[in-house]
């Protein structure tokens, strides 16, 4: 029997399998490795979670510029001086690139920067740390652009193309980054005097565990995880990035001439890899909040250079 309440239902039935087709679309793209494109139709907590992601990766990648923007002016040679202005240069063009793909997936970028500037978007801990000596700008270069390569190297993967694209030329310049950083390190352990070798121990003391909180809280505490493995945006867990870093950072010390500040640091045979020390996810959850060592420094000097620079 023919009623009038099956005129209206009928469009929100052909939507609904219309959803449900685009859905399954969707699921067997990335079931099978394939890339979504901007245009491309996708859920919608897939769009929001690479969102938070790219944005949050976008202003790391400024507000990293600060720690070593803060030696350009004291940098020991010209020839360290040209390198780090061209370091920090290329951090800013990363947030760049970053801020344009995270724009394909339709928010804007005064939205994500005020999003930023109002506190309510996070940037790696890692940039809320202190860089007291020149000796900083060596393990920056060193241990956070190798993790932050680490960690970025699989994202040329990630199956929003979109970013994956951004992310190739990113990785390309992170690793010139890592190998200046470790050469200046080298330079200082290797030609450099007791007080500077001394300067490089002490910086790896303080940036060693900060680097290894890059990669995000452990994998059972890890809230997106589980969502980002199976849409292809993380290819690789946090654990597992973590001890792949302190892998190849191990016999890298050992060349330059460091000891890492973790006594539990031991190869452990049957895994082939290295067992370490407990992190302090205290410290590093206090950090994210708001209350580490420099973030309303870092916060507002932001602030400042975008109020400064508006037009
Ligand atoms: N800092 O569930 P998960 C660089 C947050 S660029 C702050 O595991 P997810 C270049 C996380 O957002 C460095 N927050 O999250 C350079 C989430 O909060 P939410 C930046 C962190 O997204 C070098 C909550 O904790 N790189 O260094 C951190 O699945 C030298 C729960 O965590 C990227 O952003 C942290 N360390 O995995 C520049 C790479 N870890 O959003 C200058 C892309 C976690 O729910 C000088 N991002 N959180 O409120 C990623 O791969 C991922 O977003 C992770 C976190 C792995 C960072």
């Amino acid at each position: 029997m023919y009623t009038q309440a099956m005129d209206t239902m009928a469009p929100i039935q052909a939507q609904a399998g219309e959803d449900v087709a685009r859905q399954q679309r969707f699921d067997q793209r990335i079931d099978a490795g394939g890339f979504i494109e901007a245009k491309d139709w996708m859920p919608e907590h897939y769009r929001k979670t690479l969102l938070r992601q790219i944005s949050q990766h976008a202003h790391s990648e400024i507000v990293g510029m600060l720690p070593e923007g803060n030696w350009i002016s004291r940098a020991p040679t010209l020839k360290r001086k040209a390198i780090l202005l061209a370091k920090v240069q290329d951090e800013g063009g990363h947030g760049l690139y970053l801020y344009a793909a995270a724009e394909t997936l339709g928010t804007s970028r005064d939205q994500m920067l005020a999003a930023l500037h109002e506190g309510r978007a996070k940037y790696s801990s890692i940039f809320n740390y202190p860089t007291l000596t020149w000796a900083d700008v060596g393990v920056i270069g060193w241990l956070v652009d190798g993790a932050a390569i680490m960690n970025q190297v699989p994202l040329c993967r990630c199956s929003y193309a979109p970013y994956a694209r951004a992310m190739v030329r990113i990785c390309r310049e992170e690793s010139f980054h890592q190998r200046q950083g470790y050469d200046a390190l080298l330079t200082m352990m290797q030609q450099g005097s007791a007080a500077q070798r001394e300067m490089v121990q002490d910086a790896v003391d303080r940036w060693w565990w900060p680097s290894l909180m890059m990669f995000g809280p452990p994998d059972d505490q890890s809230p997106n995880s589980a969502l980002s493995m199976r849409w292809g945006i993380k290819r690789i867990s946090n654990d597992e990035l973590r001890r792949k870093f302190i892998d190849a950072t191990v016999p890298q010390a050992k060349v330059l001439g460091v000891t890492l500040p973790d006594p539990e640091l031991t190869w452990n045979e049957a895994r082939q890899s290295h067992d370490h020390g407990p992190i302090d996810w205290d410290e590093f959850r206090r950090v994210i909040a708001g209350d580490g060592p420099c973030n309303r420094e870092r916060l507002a000097a932001r602030v400042r250079a975008w109020d400064e620079g508006a037009w």
